[in-house]
């Protein structure tokens, strides 16, 4: 069966990487069973023969392939008569640059000390040193005000908002990785957050909601907040 090296915390079923439900929601896209097995930002060596230290890592017989990109394009590859992931459009790259630099970078700022109080002890002295390092201040000061950055988060989202006022989904009337990217972030902050991102008449929040309840509600079954 294919393995998923998924990140966790201190419960051992709070899974909430926005790059590994990527491959959750794909996984089961295509109808492909996986084994997720928990790791923690601490056990690099456990990891160590996909060659880099970070997760998604997809163990499939002899194939591992880390990056959830690198993981997408492989099980297209892999795995083509099993419902497409519409990687052949182009936009999809371009979505999740989007995905990147625009709304993750936002979404951490708002996150950091939720996810730091939910990892094990050990993962929390790894996690305020790298970050405070990263952002040059606390973990307390980065988050500091982060209601009053929710009227620049969500102008940010208005194209997207947009889309969904023409179409059901990112990818168009049916569910692609486009999806799974963006959906990916937003169930990073429903895993590890109660604050609330989306309120219930904003378009987003349907999406949100479709995207909770698909492949038999595995988002939204997910360790989680509701949100
Ligand atoms: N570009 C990678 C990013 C993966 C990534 O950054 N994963 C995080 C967890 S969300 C990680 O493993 N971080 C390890 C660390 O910070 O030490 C992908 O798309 O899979």
């Amino acid at each position: 069966m294919i393995k998923l090296y998924e990140l966790a915390g201190a419960e051992e079923n709070r899974r909430f990487s926005p790059y590994c439900w990527r491959i959750r929601m794909s996984l089961a896209h295509k109808g492909l069973a996986v084994d997720c097995l928990p790791w923690r930002f601490t056990e690099k060596e456990k990891i160590k023969f996909s060659g880099q230290e970070r997760v998604p890592v997809l163990v499939d017989g002899d194939h591992t392939v880390s990056d959830s990109w690198q993981i997408a394009k492989y099980l297209e590859a892999e795995y083509p008569d099993a419902p497409s992931l519409k990687l052949e459009n182009g936009e999809v790259l371009f979505v999740k640059f989007w995905a990147e630099t625009v709304m993750n970078p936002l979404l951490v700022k708002f996150l950091l000390l939720d996810i730091h109080d939910s990892l094990t002890a050990k993962d929390k002295i790894y996690f305020r040193d790298s970050r405070e390092k990263l952002f040059g201040k606390t973990l307390e000061e980065i988050v500091e005000g982060r209601e009053e950055r929710m009227p620049d988060f969500h102008k940010t989202l208005t194209p997207l908002r947009l889309t969904f006022k023409k179409q059901q989904f990112v990818a168009g009337g049916s569910p692609g990785f486009s999806d799974y990217i963006v959906f990916g972030a937003f169930q990073w902050a429903r895993c590890i957050s109660d604050f609330s991102l989306l309120q219930p008449d904003d378009p987003i929040y349907e999406w949100r909601q479709q995207m909770l309840r698909l492949h038999d509600g595995l988002a939204g079954n997910a360790v989680g907040y509701s949100v």
